[in-house]
This record gives structure tokens, C-alpha cells and sequence, in this order.
């Protein structure tokens, strides 16, 4: 009986650890609220939750490399071919569906009715054409040099278009922590960029080395064997800071509480599109990506999303989902049974450019903005509107507020005010982390997805792989 417990406590230890953890950050928050701490006091208060984000952010692209790397080359070409071709129809169709659902909600609930004189704007954004974006987008999936790639950010054009936004709204001036960054670094993240860094142009290039070791049959075996073994010695690390992280999370969202404004202060336009988004990515998040994982794998989806709670809980809390990634795999590898084949071949991809919360963000914001500005948009740049969303949450990276900065794409692509992004700049920081969460679970239920139909490949490569051994 005592083992029982024990077992039962050591299994759901960490989802216990993490709700107990947002439970009291959420207390802590509101009860420190009305002391009024000063922006310094809060930093510190939050600085435990900052060492999450770091430790998690170091973590990313060794991973990301390692284990994309690693997955490929442990499949055969047409296995991971088969494999890539699933999660790629998985990305656009639930991309797609995501964008439907944002303008479907944006159209009936309306919010952007009445006059834009609840907002007042400070500073305008220059215009950036969206050729241009969608050229650096694939300009970046072959970084200069991979050293260049693998440590710093670097300039491209998009770095001449800084996003200075002051808003005033009712009087209370924000200046978005991220635009702060953003103006103080001169510098707005490359698309695809994780804090700084270009995980787009990472992913073409592990992929390619991936499949080119994958096929160099002995010749490549060190090099597979050195990209397997960074890739468990990183798990490891994970396996350490996943104690750490209800600690990290806890103070994370006690530090965003006390730092957020008086929801009151919005006016009626900014809490009904708050209120769009989140019916738009709950509906995502509850009703179809649940009822998809049904459909095609015959299994209760909730069981499987339950096991994802401290990835989901920890994209809430650190509101990007490159920092979530080494824990989204320990999630899903751990708790959800998946094959490590598919999670290292499909999440690193997926937490880069398949983001569901995004896309449905960007086209639902774009039409608000359409809407404040009485201006009515025809079915062509609807149909604009979701393509260019899909393409720019393809390019954001899964850092916190990229969706904000690809927005960019979408309102030029139909000529609306790109300055009119600080409208909606106040609840970012809040709606980032939904977002965020529902990029998360995408890219999760997509992982259970692919390894369901992947099942018969992954079974006759087992068989192979026995057989190699046998023959050994
Ligand atoms: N915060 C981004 C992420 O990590 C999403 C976004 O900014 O839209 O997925």
C-alpha cells in the first residue's frame, strides 16, 4: 500500500509541484498587488522565475540540433520521409483551421465596433512591404553562417523598422517590456529567431545534416552515436531543471500579476477582443485539437493532454514555446509513451513554425484593427489576411511577443496601419501566453498524431534495426 502511494506521488509529482506552484504564484500576485511595488521590486521578486527562462532558453538549440539531428538519422529515408510529409499536412491543416476559427470569431463578436478615441497612438511604425518580409523569411532558412546563426542576432532589414511603441491607454502608459528590449537592442528578432538566435535557419540546416548522416551508413555512425548521446546528456539536464521549474513558475506568474495593469482600465474594444481571442483559442485548443487526436487515434485525448499539464503550465509561464521544448519532450517521451523517433523529429520543427495560437492571433487582431478603423475588408483580403497570418506564425519564432512583431506582414499585406499594432500592444503580454500554450499543445497532439500513423514504419524499422543486430 505505502509503494502505491509512493509510486502515485513520484508519478504525478511534478503536475502536483506545478498546479500547487501557480496556485500560490496566483495568491502571491494579487495579495502583493495593492502594495504597489515599484517596477525594480518587482524584477527581483520575479528574478527566480527569470532563471527558469534562462536555463530553459540555454537549453533549446543544443536540443533543437541534437535531437533533430539525431532523429532523422535514426530513420530511414523513406520512413522520416513519410514521417515529414505527416506533420507537414498536420501543420497546415490545424494552421489553417486556426485562422478559420480567428476570422469566423472576429466577424461575429465584432469588437472592433465604435471609434478608435478610447486609444491614443504616440509614435508612428515606417511600413515594411510584405515582399520584403516573406523574402527575409526564406532568406533566413540559410543563415549567413552557422556560427552566425548559432550566436548572435543579426542585422537584416527588418532591423531598420523598429517597432518604438508608446501607448497611452486611459492614461496609463505602458512601454511593452518586449518593445523596450526590441528599442534598446535596435534590433527586431529575425523571424524565426529564438532569443536571438536563428532557430528557422537551425532547422533547414539539422535537417539536411540529419538525412545526409542518416544515409553515410559506418562512415556516419560517430557522428550519429556524438549527436545521440548530446541529445540524452541534454534530457538529463532537462530531467534537473524540471524540479526547478515550479519554483521558476510560481514567481514567473506572481511577477506578471503584480506587473499587469488594471484589466478595468481597458476600454470596452480592448476587453471584447481579449475576450475573442481567448473563445478563438479555447475552441482551438479544447474542441478541435482534442476531437482531431480523437478521430484519428481512437484514444481519450484529455488522458494524453493531461500528461502535457507541465509543458502547457510552463508555456503559460515563461510564454514562449522554444523555452517550453525541453520540457514538452520530457512530457510527451515520459508521460505520453511517445516514440522518441517522432518527438525528436517533430517537435523541434513543429515549436518553430507550427503555431496554431499565432496564426489565429494575428488574423483575429488584424481584422480588429480592420474594425476600429471602419474599414471594411472584402473577401480577397480576408483570404490575404489568413494566408499572409499562416506564413507569418510559420515565420515568428517561439519567443515571447513574436506574434506581435510578424503581425507586421499581415496588416501590410492589406494596407492596414502598421502603427495600429500599439492598440493592441497592452494585453499582449497576456494574450502571448494563450497563444503560446495553444502553439504547445499543437505541436503535442501532433507529436501523438504522426506517431500514430507512423506506427507501421516505426515497427519495421524496429524490425530492421533488430535484424541489423542479429546480423552484428
Ligand atoms: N510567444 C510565441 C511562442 O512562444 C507565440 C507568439 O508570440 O505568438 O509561441
Amino acid at each position: 500500500k505505502k509503494d502505491e502511494v509512493k509510486g502515485f506521488f513520484m508519478r504525478n509529482a511534478f503536475v502536483i509541484l506545478t498546479i500547487t506552484a501557480v496556485i500560490i504564484g496566483i495568491i502571491l500576485g494579487f495579495s502583493l498587488r495593492p502594495y504597489k511595488l515599484s517596477y525594480r521590486e518587482v524584477k527581483y521578486l520575479s528574478f527566480p522565475g527569470e532563471l527558469l527562462m534562462r536555463m530553459l532558453q540555454m537549453l533549446v538549440l543544443p536540443l533543437l540540433v541534437s535531437s533533430l539531428i539525431t532523429g532523422i538519422a535514426s530513420l530511414d529515408r523513406q520512413a522520416s520521409g513519410r514521417m515529414g510529409l505527416r506533420a507537414v499536412i498536420y501543420y497546415t491543416t490545424t494552421t489553417v483551421i486556426a485562422v478559420f476559427i480567428g476570422i469566423v470569431m472576429v466577424l461575429i463578436i465584432h469588437p472592433g465596433k465604435g471609434s478608435k478615441d478610447e486609444f491614443t497612438k504616440q509614435q508612428q511604425i515606417e511600413q515594411v512591404s510584405p515582399a520584403d518580409a516573406f523574402l527575409d523569411l526564406i532568406r533566413n532558412m540559410f543563415p549567413p553562417n552557422l556560427v552566425d546563426a548559432c550566436t548572435k542576432q543579426f542585422k537584416t532589414h527588418y532591423a531598420k523598422r523598429i517597432i518604438h511603441v508608446t501607448v497611452t491607454v486611459n492614461d496609463t502608459i505602458f512601454l511593452q517590456n518586449g518593445t523596450q528590449q526590441i528599442a534598446q537592442e535596435e534590433m527586431i528578432p529575425v523571424p524565426g529567431s529564438v532569443n536571438g538566435i536563428n532557430a528557422l535557419g537551425l532547422v533547414v540546416f539539422s535537417l539536411c545534416f540529419g538525412l545526409i548522416i542518416g544515409n553515410m551508413r559506418e562512415q556516419g555512425q560517430p557522428l550519429r552515436d556524438f549527436f545521440d548521446c548530446l541529445n540524452e546528456a541534454i534530457m538529463r539536464l532537462v530531467a534537473i531543471i524540471m524540479w526547478y521549474a515550479p519554483v521558476g513558475i510560481l514567481f514567473l506568474i506572481a511577477g506578471k500579476i503584480m506587473e499587469m495593469d488594471d484589466i478595468s482600465a481597458m476600454g470596452g474594444q480592448l476587453g471584447m477582443y481579449t475576450v475573442t481571442v481567448i473563445c478563438g483559442l479555447l475552441i482551438h485548443a479544447i474542441i478541435i485539437l482534442p476531437t482531431l487526436y480523437f478521430i484519428i487515434t481512437r484514444k481519450n485525448p484529455f488522458v494524453f493532454i493531461a500528461g502535457l499539464l507541465q509543458a502547457l503550465v510552463t508555456a503559460l509561464g515563461t510564454s514562449s514555446s522554444s523555452a517550453t521544448l525541453p520540457i514538452t519532450f520530457k512530457c510527451l517521451e515520459e508521460n505520453n509513451k511517445v516514440d522518441k523517433r517522432v518527438t525528436r523529429f517533430v517537435l523541434p520543427v513543429g515549436a518553430t513554425i507550427n503555431m496554431d495560437g499565432t496564426a489565429l492571433y494575428e488574423a483575429l487582431a488584424a481584422i480588429f484593427i480592420a474594425q476600429v478603423n471602419d474599414y471594411d475588408l472584402n473577401f480577397g483580403q480576408i483570404l490575404t489576411i489568413s494566408i499572409t497570418a499562416t506564413a507569418a506564425s510559420i515565420g515568428a519564432a517561439g519567443i515571447p511577443q513574436a506574434g506581435l512583431v510578424t503581425m507586421i506582414i499581415v496588416l501590410t499585406s492589406v494596407g492596414l496601419p502598421t502603427d495600429d499594432i500599439s492598440l493592441i500592444i497592452a494585453v499582449d503580454w497576456f494574450l502571448d501566453r494563450l497563444r503560446t500554450t495553444t502553439n504547445v499543445l499543437g505541436d503535442s497532439i501532433g507529436a501523438g498524431i504522426v506517431e500514430h500513423l507512423s506506427r507501421h514504419e516505426l515497427r519495421n524499422n524496429d524490425l530492421e534495426l533488430g535484424n541489423k543486430m542479429v546480423e552484428q
